[in-house]
């Protein structure tokens, strides 16, 4: 995977919307320079994952991006999406790696040095650190601090991304710090205008990194 790839990750959340409203949204985000998708959806029935991640596929295909099922390897094989992701008390990254070979991604939360280290050593190809502020989005999670974020860059070789409560006025404070890039829930999908809002945050990151 490019590095390029982890820079703006959505986290879709398509809660209080219609599947149409929802799959709208994401394809103006898609426009204004998402770089990765993940569907991560917590009240839905495996049925109703499967058809939803189906037409999500379409849209990311469409735009040459990878759609990552967040928790379910099980949704992800059954189409096709290009990988997964997994937390601490999902599937442990290798068996995963094991169920899904070396084509699919797997991405990984960690939340400390030694859980980093661990989900590199089983095969993960990315890591998501955070929540680096309180967030609003349904998540059990507790914060994780720049200091060990930026910990956790160095002591792999893989992407690290930034997650929770992160948006276009805050992400400053990331700056320095060697992540591949930056993932939200909120700040594209609860924008009024997601395209708009993931231009502003494109932008934004791109200056944090440097770029
Ligand atoms: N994991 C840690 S924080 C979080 C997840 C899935 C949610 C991030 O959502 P938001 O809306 O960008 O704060
Ligand atoms: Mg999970």
């Amino acid at each position: 995977m490019k590095p390029e790839t982890m820079r703006m990750y959505l986290v879709t959340d398509s809660s209080r919307c219609t599947e149409e409203d929802f799959l709208n949204k994401v394809e103006l985000a898609l426009m204004g320079g998402v770089s990765i998708v993940q569907l991560r959806e917590k009240d839905k029935t495996t049925r109703e994952m499967i058809s939803l991640a189906e037409k999500l596929h379409e849209l990311t295909k469409r735009h040459g991006v990878p759609l990552i099922i967040d928790d379910r390897i099980d949704v992800a094989m059954a189409v096709g999406a290009e990988g997964v992701h997994l937390g601490q008390e999902d599937m442990p990254v290798s068996t995963a790696r094991r169920l899904l070979g070396d084509g699919f991604i797997i991405g990984a939360t960690t939340k400390t040095v030694e859980q980093a280290l661990t989900a590199y050593n089983s095969g993960a190809d990315y890591l998501g650190v955070g929540a680096i502020f309180p967030t609003t989005t349904k998540v059990k999670t507790v914060l994780t601090s720049t200091e060990t974020l930026g910990n956790i860059c160095d002591a792999v070789p893989i992407p690290v991304n930034a997650i929770g409560g992160l948006n276009e006025e805050n992400i400053h404070v990331l700056k320095g710090i060697p992540i591949a890039g930056v993932c939200v829930v909120s700040a594209i999908m609860k924008a009024d205008d997601p395209g708009k809002a993931a231009r502003a945050l494109r932008e934004k990151i791109n200056t944090v990194l440097g770029l």
